[in-house]
C-alpha cells in the first residue's frame, strides 16, 4: 500500500471519480490519520460560470482574504478574474502569479502608509478610502492613485456585518469627502460599498446602488471622471444557496441607474461565493467520551484550526459521519464534537445527532472553503490540514495552458486514493448516501 501524500499539484480525476470519491478513497486507504481537505477545482469553475451568466455586467475581483490557497488564486487568475487585496502581502501573492497590477484592487479603506507606497511601486493604482485621513495619506504616498469612495449601506441581516468599521455615510459624509479629495487634487474614479458578508437581504443592493448613483452625480459635477462602481461582496457560496435573488436585483438596479450605454465599469469583490463550497474537510475521530445517551467526539481539527470560522465568521458547521467499518445505523444519539487542543473553548458542534461512532471513524464537513484556511493556526501543535485538489479531465484540458496554470500544475497520478488494498465494491456498500450525491451537477 502506498503512503498517503497530499501534495500541491492538482490531481486529474479518473473518468468515473469525483471529489467525493477521492475523499472517500483517501480515508479508505486506512493510513490517513491527519485531517485533510479535498478541493474540487471544478466547483470554482462552475461558480465562475454561474457568476458570468447571472451577473454578466459585473466583473468579479475575488477577495483574496477569503481563501488565499495558491491553487484557488491560480485557477481564478486563469479564469480571468481580478483580485481584491487587503494588504501588501496579498498584493505580492497575487503579483507573484504574474497577474497584471491592473487586475488588482487594493480594497482596504484603512491602509498602512508603507503598503500604499508599495502599491505605488508595483503599479497597483486602484484603491478604496472612506475617511479624510486616508486621503491625506494617499496624497503623500500615491497622489495619482485612482480612488474609490466606500460608502456604508448595511444588509439588515448578514453573517458578518462590516458597516460599524468601514464605509462613510452616503448622505452626511460622502459628499464632503469628495470635495476634500477634489481640493487635494486627487483622482476619485468611483464608489463602492460592502453590504456585509453573508448577506441575507438582497434588496440592500438596490438601496446601495441607488445611493452610489447619487454620489456618482456629485462626483461628476465636481469634475471627477467617475467610471467604476464596485458592489463589494456579500454573496453566499455554500451548497444549496443561491445568488439568483441578489443577481436579479443587482441587474435591474444597474439597468436603471447605470445603463450599459453610460459605459461605467461595474465590479464586485466576492469572496465566499467562489471559495465556500469548493472545499470539503475530512476530520478523524481520535478520542471519545461516552455517557448515557450522549457522546463527546474529539476530532483532529478545531476552532484554532479550520473551525476558526465558527468564532470569526459566525459559521455553523454540520458533521456528516463516515464509518470505517460501517454497521447498520439503528439509532442516532445526541453528541457534541470537540477540537484537538486542550482548550474548553475548542468545541466544533455543541449538540447534534450522530450514529454511534468509533475511534478512527471520520466526520466530514462540507462548505469549508471560506474564511477557514488563511486564519488557521497550529495551536497545541496540531497541523493545519493539507489540501488535495482534484479536477476532471475535461476541465483540465480547458485550464492546463491558461496562464498562470501550466502542465506542471497538474498530475495524472491519481495520488493516494487508488491504494492496492482498496476494494471498490465493498466500500461503496459502506458509504453513507450523502457521499454519493453528485456535487458537480
Ligand atoms: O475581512 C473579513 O473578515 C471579511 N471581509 C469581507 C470582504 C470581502 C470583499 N471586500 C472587502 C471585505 O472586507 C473589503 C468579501 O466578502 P464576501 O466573502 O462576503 O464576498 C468579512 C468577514 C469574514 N469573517
Amino acid at each position: 500500500m502506498r503512503l498517503v501524500e497530499l501534495d500541491d499539484q492538482i490531481h486529474i480525476l479518473e473518468p468515473q471519480a469525483d471529489a467525493q470519491t477521492v475523499l472517500r478513497n483517501i480515508i479508505e486507504t486506512g493510513i490517513q490519520e491527519d485531517a485533510f481537505y479535498v478541493l474540487d477545482v471544478g466547483d470554482i469553475v462552475k461558480k465562475h460560470k454561474e457568476w458570468k451568466i447571472k451577473m454578466p455586467r459585473v466583473e468579479p475581483f475575488y477577495a483574496v482574504k477569503c481563501n488565499d490557497s495558491l491553487i484557488v488564486l491560480e485557477v481564478l487568475a486563469a479564469l480571468g478574474t481580478g483580485f481584491d487585496c487587503a494588504s501588501k502581502g496579498e498584493i505580492n501573492k497575487v503579483l507573484s502569479l504574474g497577474v497584471d497590477p491592473s487586475r488588482i484592487l487594493f480594497a482596504n479603506p484603512a491602509k498602512l502608509k508603507s503598503h500604499i507606497h508599495h502599491a505605488a511601486n508595483q503599479g497597483v493604482d486602484l484603491m478604496t478610502f472612506d475617511n479624510e485621513c486616508e486621503l491625506h495619506k494617499v496624497k503623500n504616498f500615491f497622489p495619482s492613485a485612482r480612488l474609490i469612495l466606500r460608502i456604508r449601506c448595511d444588509s439588515t441581516i448578514s453573517q458578518c456585518p462590516l458597516g460599524m468599521k468601514f464605509g462613510c455615510d452616503p448622505l452626511t459624509e460622502a459628499p464632503h469627502l469628495l470635495e476634500v479629495a477634489n481640493s487635494l487634487g486627487l483622482n476619485v474614479v468611483g464608489i463602492s460599498f460592502h453590504v456585509g458578508s453573508g448577506c441575507q437581504d438582497p434588496p440592500v443592493f438596490e438601496r446601495a446602488i441607488t445611493a452610489a448613483r447619487n454620489l456618482f452625480d456629485i462626483g461628476l459635477h465636481l469634475g471627477f471622471n467617475m467610471n467604476i462602481l464596485d458592489i463589494g461582496g456579500g454573496f453566499p457560496g455554500n451548497k444549496g444557496t443561491s445568488i439568483d435573488k441578489i443577481a436579479e436585483i443587482v441587474n435591474s438596479t444597474l439597468d436603471l441607474h447605470f445603463p450599459p450605454s453610460e459605459g461605467i465599469n461595474i465590479i464586485a469583490e466576492p469572496g465566499r461565493f467562489y471559495a465556500a463550497s469548493a472545499f470539503t474537510l475530512a476530520t478523524n475521530i481520535h478520542s471519545k467520551r461516552d455517557s448515557v445517551n450522549n457522546s463527546m467526539y474529539y476530532i483532529n481539527d478545531g476552532v484554532y484550526g479550520s473551525f476558526n470560522c465558527i468564532l470569526y465568521d459566525h459559521a455553523v458547521v454540520s458533521p456528516q459521519p463516515f464509518m470505517v467499518n460501517p454497521k447498520p445505523v439503528t439509532k442516532l444519539q445526541p453528541a457534541s464534537v470537540w477540537g484537538p487542543t486542550c482548550d474548553g473553548l475548542d468545541q466544533v458542534v455543541d449538540n447534534c445527532l450522530l450514529p454511534p461512532l468509533d475511534i478512527g471513524d471520520w466526520l466530514i464537513f462540507e462548505d469549508m472553503g471560506a474564511y477557514t484556511l488563511p486564519v488557521a493556526s497550529q495551536f497545541n501543535g496540531f497541523p493545519v490540514p493539507k489540501v488535495h485538489a482534484v479536477i476532471d479531465e475535461a476541465l483540465w484540458l480547458l485550464l492546463k495552458d491558461r496562464h498562470p496554470l501550466t502542465e506542471e500544475h497538474f498530475t495524472m497520478d491519481s495520488g493516494p486514493y487508488w491504494a492496492e488494498s482498496w476494494n471498490q465494491t465493498d466500500s461503496i456498500a459502506q458509504i453513507p448516501s450523502f457521499l454519493l450525491n453528485d456535487i458537480l451537477d
